[in-house]
Protein backbone atom coordinates (compact mmCIF):
# COMPACT_ATOMS: atom_id res chain seq x y z
CA UNK A 1 0.00 0.00 0.00
CA UNK A 2 2.56 1.94 0.81
CA UNK A 3 4.49 1.19 -1.87
CA UNK A 4 2.35 2.06 -4.41
CA UNK A 5 1.10 4.99 -2.77
CA UNK A 6 5.08 6.17 -3.15
CA UNK A 7 5.23 5.26 -6.99
CA UNK A 8 1.84 7.41 -7.82
CA UNK A 9 3.84 9.92 -5.96
CA UNK A 10 6.97 9.74 -7.91
CA UNK A 11 4.41 9.44 -11.17
CA UNK A 12 2.79 12.81 -10.24
CA UNK A 13 5.94 14.06 -9.47
CA UNK A 14 7.05 13.09 -12.73
CA UNK A 15 4.00 14.07 -15.16
CA UNK A 16 4.12 17.43 -13.17
CA UNK A 17 8.08 18.07 -14.42
CA UNK A 18 7.57 17.20 -18.12
CA UNK A 19 4.32 19.29 -18.22
CA UNK A 20 6.95 21.63 -17.65
CA UNK A 21 9.68 20.67 -20.06
CA UNK A 22 7.78 20.44 -23.04
CA UNK A 23 9.19 21.96 -26.51
CA UNK A 24 7.18 24.68 -28.38
CA UNK A 25 8.58 26.22 -31.85
CA UNK A 26 7.69 29.58 -31.32
CA UNK A 27 8.91 30.79 -34.49
CA UNK A 28 9.42 29.40 -37.95
CA UNK A 29 9.59 31.10 -41.81
CA UNK A 30 10.96 29.75 -44.86
CA UNK A 31 10.92 33.40 -46.37
CA UNK A 32 8.34 32.74 -49.57
CA UNK A 33 6.55 35.53 -48.32
CA UNK A 34 9.14 37.53 -48.05
CA UNK A 35 11.26 38.55 -45.02
CA UNK A 36 8.97 39.52 -42.15
CA UNK A 37 9.24 42.11 -39.29
CA UNK A 38 11.63 39.79 -36.69
CA UNK A 39 14.23 40.77 -39.33
CA UNK A 40 15.66 44.02 -39.12
CA UNK A 41 19.34 44.94 -40.36
CA UNK A 42 20.67 43.96 -43.69
CA UNK A 43 17.30 42.16 -45.12
CA UNK A 44 17.65 41.28 -48.84
CA UNK A 45 15.63 38.71 -50.03
CA UNK A 46 16.92 36.47 -53.00
CA UNK A 47 16.12 33.49 -55.01
CA UNK A 48 17.05 30.64 -57.91
CA UNK A 49 15.70 27.35 -58.56
CA UNK A 50 17.74 25.76 -56.20
CA UNK A 51 17.42 27.69 -53.49
CA UNK A 52 13.67 29.43 -53.13
CA UNK A 53 13.04 32.83 -51.21
CA UNK A 54 15.87 33.11 -48.41
CA UNK A 55 17.60 35.85 -46.86
CA UNK A 56 20.61 37.08 -48.41
CA UNK A 57 22.53 37.01 -50.28
CA UNK A 58 24.77 38.58 -47.19
CA UNK A 59 28.08 39.37 -46.42
CA UNK A 60 29.82 40.94 -43.50
CA UNK A 61 26.98 43.10 -43.01
CA UNK A 62 24.60 41.95 -39.51
CA UNK A 63 20.89 40.46 -40.16
CA UNK A 64 19.22 40.47 -37.09
CA UNK A 65 15.90 38.14 -35.48
CA UNK A 66 14.24 39.29 -32.37
CA UNK A 67 11.29 37.88 -30.78
CA UNK A 68 9.25 38.77 -27.65
CA UNK A 69 6.99 37.73 -25.33
CA UNK A 70 8.82 34.84 -23.72
CA UNK A 71 8.03 35.06 -20.50
CA UNK A 72 10.02 35.99 -17.62
CA UNK A 73 11.52 32.31 -17.10
CA UNK A 74 14.34 30.28 -18.27
CA UNK A 75 14.34 27.89 -21.35
CA UNK A 76 16.81 26.32 -23.48
CA UNK A 77 16.42 27.65 -27.09
CA UNK A 78 17.47 25.46 -30.24
CA UNK A 79 17.64 27.65 -33.59
CA UNK A 80 17.73 25.56 -36.90
CA UNK A 81 18.11 26.96 -40.53
CA UNK A 82 19.83 25.86 -43.68
CA UNK A 83 22.79 27.60 -44.07
CA UNK A 84 23.78 28.67 -47.59
CA UNK A 85 27.58 29.58 -48.23
CA UNK A 86 27.71 30.53 -51.52
CA UNK A 87 31.06 30.96 -53.88
CA UNK A 88 34.65 30.68 -52.96
CA UNK A 89 34.65 30.92 -49.05
CA UNK A 90 37.75 30.21 -48.11
CA UNK A 91 38.09 28.96 -44.32
CA UNK A 92 41.78 29.53 -42.61
CA UNK A 93 43.64 29.61 -45.64
CA UNK A 94 47.00 31.79 -45.30
CA UNK A 95 45.92 34.67 -47.83
CA UNK A 96 42.05 34.09 -48.83
CA UNK A 97 40.54 33.91 -46.08
CA UNK A 98 39.81 33.77 -42.83
CA UNK A 99 35.90 33.23 -43.88
CA UNK A 100 33.56 33.02 -40.70
CA UNK A 101 30.27 33.29 -40.05
CA UNK A 102 29.15 34.34 -36.68
CA UNK A 103 26.11 34.76 -34.53
CA UNK A 104 26.08 37.12 -31.69
CA UNK A 105 23.22 38.58 -28.80
CA UNK A 106 21.67 36.46 -26.44
CA UNK A 107 24.22 33.97 -28.02
CA UNK A 108 27.36 34.17 -29.90
CA UNK A 109 29.62 31.74 -31.64
CA UNK A 110 31.87 31.58 -34.77
CA UNK A 111 32.48 29.16 -37.06
CA UNK A 112 35.08 29.45 -39.38
CA UNK A 113 34.16 28.15 -43.09
CA UNK A 114 33.50 25.19 -44.83
CA UNK A 115 37.17 24.48 -41.96
CA UNK A 116 35.07 24.35 -39.35
CA UNK A 117 31.80 22.93 -41.12
CA UNK A 118 31.83 19.77 -38.71
CA UNK A 119 31.39 22.16 -35.70
CA UNK A 120 27.64 22.95 -37.39
CA UNK A 121 25.39 20.60 -36.29
CA UNK A 122 23.85 19.66 -39.48
CA UNK A 123 21.86 17.12 -41.09
CA UNK A 124 23.45 16.73 -44.57
CA UNK A 125 26.11 18.76 -46.63
CA UNK A 126 25.26 19.69 -50.05
CA UNK A 127 28.18 20.76 -52.61
CA UNK A 128 27.32 21.89 -56.18
CA UNK A 129 26.76 24.95 -58.52
CA UNK A 130 24.02 27.01 -57.61
CA UNK A 131 24.02 29.89 -59.65
CA UNK A 132 25.31 32.82 -58.61
CA UNK A 133 29.35 33.39 -59.64
CA UNK A 134 31.53 30.32 -61.43
CA UNK A 135 32.98 29.34 -57.83
CA UNK A 136 30.67 26.16 -55.83
CA UNK A 137 28.22 27.05 -53.67
CA UNK A 138 27.85 24.62 -50.11
CA UNK A 139 23.98 24.19 -48.56
CA UNK A 140 23.86 22.66 -44.85
CA UNK A 141 20.60 21.80 -44.13
CA UNK A 142 19.47 21.80 -40.95
CA UNK A 143 21.82 23.50 -39.17
CA UNK A 144 21.49 24.32 -35.07
CA UNK A 145 22.84 25.24 -31.86
CA UNK A 146 20.88 25.44 -28.63
CA UNK A 147 21.32 27.69 -25.42
CA UNK A 148 19.87 28.85 -22.42
CA UNK A 149 18.10 31.69 -21.94
CA UNK A 150 16.58 34.13 -19.72
CA UNK A 151 13.70 36.58 -19.95
CA UNK A 152 10.82 38.56 -22.27
CA UNK A 153 13.10 39.31 -25.52
CA UNK A 154 15.46 37.38 -27.30
CA UNK A 155 17.75 38.59 -30.40
CA UNK A 156 20.77 37.04 -32.07
CA UNK A 157 22.22 38.50 -35.30
CA UNK A 158 24.17 36.68 -37.77
CA UNK A 159 27.25 37.86 -39.96
CA UNK A 160 30.01 37.11 -42.15
CA UNK A 161 33.65 38.15 -41.26
CA UNK A 162 36.69 38.55 -43.34
CA UNK A 163 34.53 38.14 -46.62
CA UNK A 164 35.42 39.64 -49.38
CA UNK A 165 32.52 40.93 -52.27
CA UNK A 166 29.39 39.64 -52.27
CA UNK A 167 29.82 37.99 -55.63
CA UNK A 168 32.60 36.53 -54.20
CA UNK A 169 32.22 35.35 -50.76
CA UNK A 170 28.51 35.25 -49.71
CA UNK A 171 25.94 33.51 -47.43
CA UNK A 172 22.05 33.21 -46.79
CA UNK A 173 19.94 31.05 -44.69
CA UNK A 174 16.20 29.85 -45.04
CA UNK A 175 13.81 27.32 -43.42
CA UNK A 176 14.53 28.68 -40.09
CA UNK A 177 12.99 28.08 -36.71
CA UNK A 178 13.14 28.90 -33.31
CA UNK A 179 11.69 26.29 -30.50
CA UNK A 180 11.73 26.64 -26.93
CA UNK A 181 11.82 23.95 -23.86
CA UNK A 182 10.95 25.74 -20.50
CA UNK A 183 13.03 24.99 -17.56
CA UNK A 184 11.69 24.65 -14.11
CA UNK A 185 12.36 27.69 -11.88
CA UNK A 186 14.99 26.59 -9.43
CA UNK A 187 12.12 26.25 -6.45
CA UNK A 188 10.45 24.07 -8.19
CA UNK A 189 13.33 21.73 -8.96
CA UNK A 190 14.57 22.07 -5.01
CA UNK A 191 10.73 21.31 -3.93
CA UNK A 192 10.88 17.91 -6.08
CA UNK A 193 14.40 17.09 -4.49
CA UNK A 194 13.00 17.50 -1.04
CA UNK A 195 9.87 15.25 -1.87
CA UNK A 196 11.74 13.12 -3.11
CA UNK A 197 13.91 12.85 -0.20
CA UNK A 198 11.19 13.26 2.18
CA UNK A 199 9.60 10.10 0.75
CA UNK A 200 12.39 7.97 0.78
CA UNK A 201 12.70 9.31 4.35
CA UNK A 202 9.19 8.28 4.79
CA UNK A 203 9.75 4.67 3.04
CA UNK A 204 12.43 3.83 5.78
CA UNK A 205 10.81 4.99 8.65
CA UNK A 206 7.90 2.39 7.01
CA UNK A 207 10.92 -0.23 6.56
CA UNK A 208 12.46 0.08 10.13
CA1 LIG B 1 12.70 29.34 -48.79
CA1 LIG C 1 37.38 33.48 -51.86
CA1 LIG D 1 38.00 34.72 -48.43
Amino acid sequence: MKKSALLLASAGLALGLSANTQAAQIYSTDFESGVDSNWSGQTPSSSNSTFTNFLGRLGNGATTFSVDGLGAGTREVTVEFDLYLIDSWDGDHWYWGTDRFNVSGDYSDSWILPTDEDELNYESNTRGHYGYSHWGDEIYRGVSFTFMHTGDDLSLSFFGSGLQRLNDESWGIDNFTVTTTDVPEPGVLAMFGLGLVGLGFARKKAKA
